[in-house]
């Protein structure tokens, strides 16, 4: 006998200060399929999600918009929630980190690890804060030069060009990201979680290596051999404990008995998956949440915690969540399901070629959320291997499979049911039973091995395409006395046609949602999708399924994803265009389209843009001070800048291949002094000179006014 699993699914929390892409769609497809499939077998499954609100980008976000980040991410909680719905991730609840539920148990949690546990301690630590903008700054807001290979601009975490990783501190000639100002150390107090603790370490080591009630591996072997790298063997100690607060101003929620000081986006984003379950259940009433939730009651209820997880946030998942919940007495996860990241056409996603793909895009160019669906499930075998969208594939594959073998037996054969047969069915053809291996398609969905289950299904659909072509209703339409023998055919026809929609359904609810009303039929289970129509069932008359994808829809949607004004350099791994782009060089590009060959993207440019997006730009005439010679740097002149400001700026620009330093000296000029101030090899660089470029020698000139324009003076 087997009993009905109790199960709680979430989805990794997408952060509330950007728009879902097609990246993150892998991850919530992934899930929502599982989810259906379970739900087909009678299984109890809660799928949750929420936004997860909290942190600096957020608040800093928010100001930039003039809003309130509370506007921002109620905003931004419709988009997704709009977006999620419309590709059938059909989560039962999409609530917020910040909310009375999240801040409820971040709270418990906390004073839990805090007083039973005692794992909380608190230390002074260094960090460094921005004095122009009066905050600590996260390590992604201060950028500098790396200490190990000096590339200049890294993030205050690890350097892009040689791929170490440092504190801040270690940084040379840092600044901030977020006003440009030389940030000063500065002594806090933070909280910390003790990771290191034996007992934290010795939990770890066991839960990560477990397995589930059922047998299967609590983690993926490369995901449970990654956490072994990181525990290390017995005996050994590499984890370090975890800073869980930050200091005000800061977006998120106060510690108790701790005023100024918040907890950490990440500590309260997992506990957003309770929370989002509390408030489903307050709005359901028929949910008994201790038995997801607390250690003991999850035990005797028997019930399974599932997280589908992109591989990005493992660490998070895997090794500070779990531990937080057992030493606060709440119930560890059951099981991790992670996930890689997408490719599109085999390399990173990139503004540049359009192929950094919104959700919404997608929509509005109308493609059919089911064709992604579909794609996206055939490369899904379970691992945390990374999943590449070819998009010529995924036409060939859709058309092929879903349009040529799936959605044709119904439009083959439904036609003739209407008007021969008044729309009832004939009996099932007893020379082809409907025996097929649903139970390895079933262990496949169970596996999350997606790309398995409809490879077998696709086998299904070709028998039974050779069944339509070897009995031929269209000739036997036109034949004498054939007429109970076109029934039988057309009738077995459909009884294959809903057995595949039934395999299918986790895949394409809404398809099959049409196919159950086109047949009449109530919603078909896992149990029942083999078994035939009856004899007489009548159905309904066959409107169109679903249609091919054409290039040019594809072509489309690149079209309309493409951002002209993103660097070239991301169509290159980024890693590999880092080397390559010394800092030297890409500022000279960035220098007034110095480099020829940035001539070639003249015309990727948006047709129109508005009068606010020009006037964002801060154009002033400058007087040249003096211009001179950088050394070691082959195309750049330092200039000083008078704009009518106390002091001159300074600036590096890409056009040595053409100016003589002297010559410049005194000129006036056109200069943008609200770029933000970059860190080069060579110093700050406060603004840009404009200048024509083209082909040919010298090729570069920059602009000067007409006679009588003062230094300072507003360009627009
Ligand atoms: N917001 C990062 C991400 O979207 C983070 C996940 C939180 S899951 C609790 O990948
Ligand atoms: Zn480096």
């Amino acid at each position: 006998m087997t009993s009905v699993r109790k199960i709680l699914v979430t989805n990794a929390l997408p952060y509330a200060n950007g728009d879902i892409h097609l990246g993150h769609l892998v991850g919530y497809i992934q899930a929502d399929i599982w989810v259906r499939y379970q739900r087909m077998r009678g299984n109890q499954v809660h799928y949750v999600c929420a936004d997860d609100t909290h942190g600096t980008p957020v608040m800093l976000r928010a100001e930039k918009e003039g809003l309130t980040p509370e506007q921002l991410i109620d905003r931004v909680h419709g988009e997704h929630s709009r977006d999620f719905r419309d590709f059938g991730v059909a989560f039962d609840n999409y609530h917020s980190t910040h909310s009375p539920e999240n801040r409820w148990y971040a709270e418990d949690i906390y004073t839990r690890l805090r007083d039973g546990a005692k794992l909380i301690d608190t230390r002074s630590i260094e960090q460094f804060y921005d004095p122009v903008k009066e905050m600590f700054l996260p390590d992604r807001f201060i950028k500098g030069e790396c200490p190990k290979c000096g590339a200049a601009d890294q993030y205050g975490d690890n350097c892009e060009a040689c791929g170490a990783a440092y504190a801040p501190t270690e940084l040379k000639n840092p600044y901030s990201a977020v006003s440009g100002a030389k940030p000063v150390l500065r002594t806090s107090e933070h909280y910390f979680f003790r990771l290191s603790d034996p007992q934290a370490v010795e939990f770890l080591r066991g839960w990560t290596q477990g397995s589930t009630p059922d047998g299967s591996r609590r983690l993926q072997q490369e995901a449970a051999n990654k956490m072994k790298e990181w525990l290390g063997e017995a005996g050994e100690n590499k984890l370090s404990d975890w800073d869980i607060s930050r200091d005000a101003p800061y977006f998120g929620f106060e510690i108790p008995g701790a005023p100024g000081k918040y907890f950490y986006v990440w500590l309260d984003a997992p506990i957003g998956y309770f929370a989002s379950f509390k408030n489903l259940a307050d709005k359901r009433g028929d949910i008994n949440v201790a038995e997801f939730t607390e250690a003991g009651p999850a035990a005797a209820a028997g019930t399974e915690l599932i997280h589908f997880i992109g591989k990005d946030i493992l660490y998070f998942h895997a090794l500070f969540w779990p531990a937080m919940l057992h030493f606060a007495g709440y119930r560890a996860p059951t099981q991790l399901s992670v996930n890689g990241f997408l490719t599109v056409d085999g390399a990173k996603m990139s503004k540049s070629r359009g192929t950094f793909i919104t959700a919404r895009s997608y929509l509005d160019q109308k493609l059919n959320p089911e064709w992604l669906r579909y794609y996206f499930a055939g490369k899904s075998n379970g691992t945390m291997e990374d999943v590449d969208l070819n998009l010529d594939d995924m036409i060939a594959k859709v058309n092929s499979d879903l349009v040529g073998k799936f959605v044709n037996i119904a439009s083959r054969c439904a036609g003739f049911i209407a008007k021969r047969f008044g729309g009832q069915l004939a009996a099932h053809d007893p020379a082809i039973g409907l025996d097929w291996k649903a139970d390895e398609v079933a262990a496949a969905f169970e596996a999350r091995d997606f790309s398995r289950a409809l490879r077998k299904i696709m086998e299904f659909a070709d028998q039974a395409n050779g069944y339509v072509n070897d009995n031929k209703p269209w000739e036997l339409a036109k034949l004498e006395g054939q007429d109970a023998r076109l029934h039988v055919v057309c009738s077995t026809a459909i009884n294959i046609f809903k057995a595949l929609t039934g395999l299918l359904k986790p895949v394409l609810p809404a398809l099959a949602a049409q196919v159950e009303d086109f047949l009449a039929i109530t919603p078909i289970t896992w149990a029942d999708a083999l078994a035939p129509l009856p004899a007489g069932h009548a159905i309904k008359p066959y409107t169109h399924l679903m249609t091919r994808i054409e290039r040019k829809q594809v072509d489309a949607l690149l079209e309309a994803n493409r951002d002209s004004l993103a660097p070239a350099a991301d169509a290159k791994p980024a890693k590999a265009a880092a080397k390559e782009a010394h800092s030297e060089q890409r500022h000279a590009q960035h220098q007034a389209h110095a480099a020829a060959t940035e001539t070639a993207q003249a015309s990727e440019f948006e047709p129109f843009i508005s009068i606010d997006d020009f006037t964002k730009v801060d154009l002033r005439i400058a007087r040249i001070v003096s211009a001179e010679h950088v050394e070691g740097a082959a195309k750049l002149i330092k200039l000083m800048l008078d704009i009518g400001e106390p002091q001159p700026r300074q600036v590096f620009a890409g056009i040595k291949s053409a100016y003589d330093p002297a010559t410049l000296v005194g000129r006036l000029t056109v200069m943008v002094a609200n770029l933000a101030p970059r860190k080069m090899k060579f110093g700050m660089s406060e603004g840009m000179v404009l200048a024509a470029s083209g082909e040919g020698n010298p090729g570069l000139f920059i602009l000067s006014p007409d006679a009588g324009a003062q230094p300072g003076m507003r360009v627009k």
